[in-house]
Protein backbone atom coordinates (compact mmCIF):
# COMPACT_ATOMS: atom_id res chain seq x y z
CA UNK A 1 0.00 0.00 0.00
CA UNK A 2 1.52 3.12 -0.94
CA UNK A 3 -0.55 5.71 0.90
CA UNK A 4 -1.83 5.91 4.58
CA UNK A 5 -3.89 8.89 6.11
CA UNK A 6 -2.88 9.55 9.77
CA UNK A 7 -3.67 12.88 12.74
CA UNK A 8 -2.07 12.83 16.19
CA UNK A 9 -4.09 12.89 19.30
CA UNK A 10 -4.18 13.09 23.13
CA UNK A 11 -7.04 11.66 25.04
CA UNK A 12 -9.01 14.68 24.68
CA UNK A 13 -8.27 15.28 21.12
CA UNK A 14 -9.50 11.97 20.12
CA UNK A 15 -13.10 12.99 20.56
CA UNK A 16 -12.18 15.09 17.32
CA UNK A 17 -10.53 12.19 15.38
CA UNK A 18 -13.54 9.84 16.10
CA UNK A 19 -15.60 12.68 14.55
CA UNK A 20 -13.40 13.24 11.79
CA UNK A 21 -13.09 9.37 10.69
CA UNK A 22 -16.87 9.34 10.24
CA UNK A 23 -17.05 12.38 8.16
CA UNK A 24 -14.26 10.54 6.16
CA UNK A 25 -16.15 7.81 6.27
CA UNK A 26 -19.56 9.50 4.93
CA UNK A 27 -18.10 11.43 2.15
CA UNK A 28 -15.66 9.02 0.73
CA UNK A 29 -17.10 5.61 1.51
CA UNK A 30 -14.90 4.07 -1.01
CA UNK A 31 -12.32 4.71 1.17
CA UNK A 32 -10.06 1.73 3.28
CA UNK A 33 -6.42 3.54 3.52
CA UNK A 34 -4.31 2.72 6.63
CA UNK A 35 -5.16 4.93 8.96
CA UNK A 36 -2.19 5.83 11.82
CA UNK A 37 -2.78 7.55 14.93
CA UNK A 38 0.25 9.22 16.67
CA UNK A 39 -0.09 8.87 20.31
CA UNK A 40 2.54 10.09 23.43
CA UNK A 41 0.76 8.06 25.50
CA UNK A 42 -2.03 5.12 25.22
CA UNK A 43 -5.29 6.35 24.95
CA UNK A 44 -7.79 4.79 27.10
CA UNK A 45 -10.07 1.70 26.30
CA UNK A 46 -12.85 4.15 25.63
CA UNK A 47 -11.08 6.41 23.37
CA UNK A 48 -9.53 3.17 21.33
CA UNK A 49 -13.55 1.39 21.32
CA UNK A 50 -14.52 4.56 19.40
CA UNK A 51 -11.76 5.44 16.86
CA UNK A 52 -11.91 1.60 15.56
CA UNK A 53 -15.56 1.39 15.31
CA UNK A 54 -15.48 5.00 13.23
CA UNK A 55 -12.52 3.11 10.78
CA UNK A 56 -11.80 0.07 10.10
CA UNK A 57 -8.07 -0.32 9.72
CA UNK A 58 -7.03 2.16 12.53
CA UNK A 59 -2.94 1.71 13.62
CA UNK A 60 -1.13 3.18 16.65
CA UNK A 61 2.27 4.92 16.72
CA UNK A 62 3.59 5.42 20.18
CA UNK A 63 6.04 8.55 19.94
CA UNK A 64 9.36 8.73 22.24
CA UNK A 65 8.44 11.81 24.27
CA UNK A 66 12.19 12.05 24.55
CA UNK A 67 12.92 13.08 21.68
CA UNK A 68 11.31 16.25 21.60
CA UNK A 69 11.88 17.12 24.76
CA UNK A 70 13.80 20.91 24.59
CA UNK A 71 11.22 21.76 21.79
CA UNK A 72 9.93 25.04 23.43
CA UNK A 73 7.00 26.97 21.97
CA UNK A 74 5.47 30.04 23.08
CA UNK A 75 1.95 29.94 22.25
CA UNK A 76 1.28 26.56 23.83
CA UNK A 77 -2.50 26.90 23.93
CA UNK A 78 -2.77 24.47 26.54
CA UNK A 79 -2.85 21.06 24.30
CA UNK A 80 -1.25 18.64 27.00
CA UNK A 81 0.45 17.38 23.30
CA UNK A 82 3.89 18.86 22.66
CA UNK A 83 4.01 20.84 19.01
CA UNK A 84 6.89 19.18 17.96
CA UNK A 85 5.34 15.75 17.97
CA UNK A 86 4.34 16.63 14.71
CA UNK A 87 7.67 16.27 13.29
CA UNK A 88 7.73 12.65 14.44
CA UNK A 89 5.72 12.05 10.96
CA UNK A 90 8.97 12.76 9.09
CA UNK A 91 10.33 9.78 10.61
CA UNK A 92 8.10 7.53 8.98
CA UNK A 93 9.18 6.01 5.87
CA UNK A 94 7.15 2.69 5.01
CA UNK A 95 4.61 4.76 2.42
CA UNK A 96 4.90 6.92 -0.67
CA UNK A 97 2.54 9.52 1.16
CA UNK A 98 1.60 10.28 4.21
CA UNK A 99 -1.92 12.60 4.56
CA UNK A 100 -1.87 14.32 7.74
CA UNK A 101 -5.18 15.68 9.15
CA UNK A 102 -5.56 17.45 11.95
CA UNK A 103 -7.84 16.10 14.70
CA UNK A 104 -10.17 19.36 14.79
CA UNK A 105 -10.77 18.61 10.78
CA UNK A 106 -13.96 17.38 9.51
CA UNK A 107 -14.08 16.07 5.96
CA UNK A 108 -17.12 17.58 4.09
CA UNK A 109 -16.89 16.16 0.37
CA UNK A 110 -14.82 14.07 -1.96
CA UNK A 111 -11.23 14.07 -1.22
CA UNK A 112 -10.34 11.48 -4.41
CA UNK A 113 -7.80 14.46 -5.92
CA UNK A 114 -6.00 14.61 -2.31
CA UNK A 115 -5.21 10.73 -2.40
CA UNK A 116 -4.29 11.15 -6.19
CA UNK A 117 -1.13 13.62 -5.21
CA UNK A 118 2.17 12.32 -5.40
CA UNK A 119 5.07 14.78 -4.52
CA UNK A 120 7.40 15.99 -1.62
CA UNK A 121 4.97 17.96 0.01
CA UNK A 122 1.09 19.19 -0.80
CA UNK A 123 -0.62 21.82 1.84
CA UNK A 124 -2.94 24.91 1.05
CA UNK A 125 -1.36 28.36 1.53
CA UNK A 126 -2.48 30.65 4.28
CA UNK A 127 -3.99 33.64 3.57
CA UNK A 128 -1.56 36.56 4.26
CA UNK A 129 -1.50 37.96 7.30
CA UNK A 130 -2.33 34.71 9.22
CA UNK A 131 0.49 32.30 10.52
CA UNK A 132 2.25 34.32 13.39
CA UNK A 133 6.21 34.79 12.83
CA UNK A 134 4.43 34.14 9.49
CA UNK A 135 3.02 36.64 8.83
CA UNK A 136 4.24 38.68 6.37
CA UNK A 137 6.25 36.24 4.27
CA UNK A 138 3.02 33.76 3.35
CA UNK A 139 3.12 30.12 3.90
CA UNK A 140 1.16 26.96 4.06
CA UNK A 141 -1.36 25.34 6.96
CA UNK A 142 0.20 22.83 8.71
CA UNK A 143 -3.19 21.49 9.89
CA UNK A 144 -3.27 19.73 6.39
CA UNK A 145 0.04 17.86 5.21
CA UNK A 146 0.28 15.51 2.63
CA UNK A 147 3.80 14.44 2.82
CA UNK A 148 5.84 12.63 0.67
CA UNK A 149 8.55 10.46 0.67
CA UNK A 150 11.42 12.60 -0.56
CA UNK A 151 10.74 14.56 3.06
CA UNK A 152 10.67 11.88 5.33
CA UNK A 153 14.26 12.11 6.01
CA UNK A 154 16.40 11.65 8.96
CA UNK A 155 18.12 15.10 7.78
CA UNK A 156 14.91 17.07 7.33
CA UNK A 157 13.68 15.18 10.82
CA UNK A 158 16.85 16.80 12.44
CA UNK A 159 16.37 20.31 10.88
CA UNK A 160 12.57 20.13 11.98
CA UNK A 161 13.95 19.86 15.68
CA UNK A 162 17.19 21.36 16.06
CA UNK A 163 15.40 24.58 14.24
CA UNK A 164 12.51 23.87 16.86
CA UNK A 165 15.23 23.67 19.42
CA UNK A 166 16.64 27.25 18.55
CA UNK A 167 14.00 29.23 19.54
CA UNK A 168 10.41 29.33 21.50
CA UNK A 169 8.53 29.89 17.94
CA UNK A 170 4.62 30.33 18.38
CA UNK A 171 3.87 26.61 17.15
CA UNK A 172 5.37 23.37 14.94
CA UNK A 173 4.14 25.49 11.59
CA UNK A 174 6.25 28.17 11.84
CA UNK A 175 9.22 25.39 11.40
CA UNK A 176 7.60 23.60 9.34
CA UNK A 177 7.18 26.28 6.71
CA UNK A 178 11.30 27.53 7.36
CA UNK A 179 12.27 23.81 6.64
CA UNK A 180 9.77 23.23 4.01
CA UNK A 181 9.47 26.00 2.04
CA UNK A 182 11.42 25.22 -0.73
CA UNK A 183 9.44 21.73 -1.10
CA UNK A 184 5.72 22.46 -1.31
CA UNK A 185 3.40 22.26 -3.92
CA UNK A 186 0.04 24.30 -3.16
CA UNK A 187 -3.09 22.10 -2.94
CA UNK A 188 -6.57 24.03 -3.85
CA UNK A 189 -7.67 25.53 -0.57
CA UNK A 190 -11.37 23.36 -0.85
CA UNK A 191 -9.09 20.88 1.13
CA UNK A 192 -8.25 23.31 4.28
CA UNK A 193 -11.02 25.46 4.76
CA UNK A 194 -10.68 27.42 8.23
CA UNK A 195 -13.55 28.15 10.31
CA UNK A 196 -12.46 31.58 11.39
CA UNK A 197 -13.45 33.41 7.88
CA UNK A 198 -16.23 31.01 7.04
CA UNK A 199 -18.91 31.96 4.52
CA UNK A 200 -21.72 29.95 2.90
CA UNK A 201 -20.39 30.20 -0.21
CA UNK A 202 -16.65 28.81 1.00
CA UNK A 203 -18.58 25.95 2.86
CA UNK A 204 -20.45 25.12 -0.15
CA UNK A 205 -16.92 24.49 -1.36
CA UNK A 206 -15.05 22.78 1.36
CA UNK A 207 -13.92 19.46 1.01
CA UNK A 208 -12.59 19.57 4.61
CA UNK A 209 -12.98 21.86 6.84
CA UNK A 210 -11.03 22.97 9.50
CA UNK A 211 -12.28 24.15 13.06
CA UNK A 212 -9.49 26.62 13.71
CA UNK A 213 -8.94 28.82 16.97
CA UNK A 214 -8.43 28.15 21.11
CA UNK A 215 -11.97 26.53 21.63
CA UNK A 216 -12.65 23.16 19.68
CA UNK A 217 -16.87 22.45 18.43
CA UNK A 218 -16.64 19.23 21.09
CA UNK A 219 -16.27 22.03 24.20
CA UNK A 220 -19.76 22.12 24.68
CA UNK A 221 -19.73 24.67 27.08
CA UNK A 222 -17.93 27.01 24.70
CA UNK A 223 -17.51 25.33 21.27
CA UNK A 224 -15.84 28.83 19.36
CA UNK A 225 -13.45 31.60 20.55
CA UNK A 226 -14.73 35.34 20.27
CA UNK A 227 -12.31 35.84 17.47
CA UNK A 228 -14.25 33.08 15.55
CA UNK A 229 -17.54 34.25 16.55
CA UNK A 230 -16.68 37.91 15.69
CA UNK A 231 -15.72 36.74 12.06
CA UNK A 232 -17.58 34.31 10.81
CA UNK A 233 -20.85 35.31 12.51
CA UNK A 234 -23.12 33.93 15.16
CA UNK A 235 -25.33 31.74 12.30
CA UNK A 236 -22.25 30.69 11.05
CA UNK A 237 -20.58 29.33 13.51
CA UNK A 238 -24.25 27.57 14.66
CA UNK A 239 -24.36 25.98 11.32
CA UNK A 240 -20.64 24.97 11.55
CA UNK A 241 -21.51 23.10 15.24
CA UNK A 242 -24.16 21.45 13.51
CA UNK A 243 -22.36 20.19 10.96
CA UNK A 244 -19.55 19.06 13.43
CA UNK A 245 -22.06 17.54 16.00
CA UNK A 246 -23.55 15.29 12.67
CA UNK A 247 -20.28 13.15 13.32
CA UNK A 248 -20.01 13.76 16.93
CA UNK A 249 -18.98 10.44 18.89
CA UNK A 250 -22.37 8.81 20.24
CA UNK A 251 -24.37 9.96 17.13
CA UNK A 252 -25.36 6.88 14.79
CA UNK A 253 -23.77 7.09 11.39
CA UNK A 254 -25.83 8.72 8.82
CA UNK A 255 -27.04 7.25 5.45
MN1 LIG B 1 -5.94 22.54 13.76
Amino acid sequence: MDIALCSLVNEEYAVGLVALLKSLRHHNPGVALPFLVYISRPLSAGARQQLEAAYPRIEYRLIERERYARCRFTNYRDWGMNPAFRYELFRETAYEQLIYLDADMLVHGDIAPLLAFRGALGACPMPPGEGMELRNIGGFNAGLLNIGRAVRTPQIWRQLVELAEANAWSGNQTVLNLVLKQHVQPLPLEYNVGTSHMTPEKLEGARIIHYLGKRKPWQADRPFDRHQMEHAGEAMCATLLQVWNAFAPGVAAQR
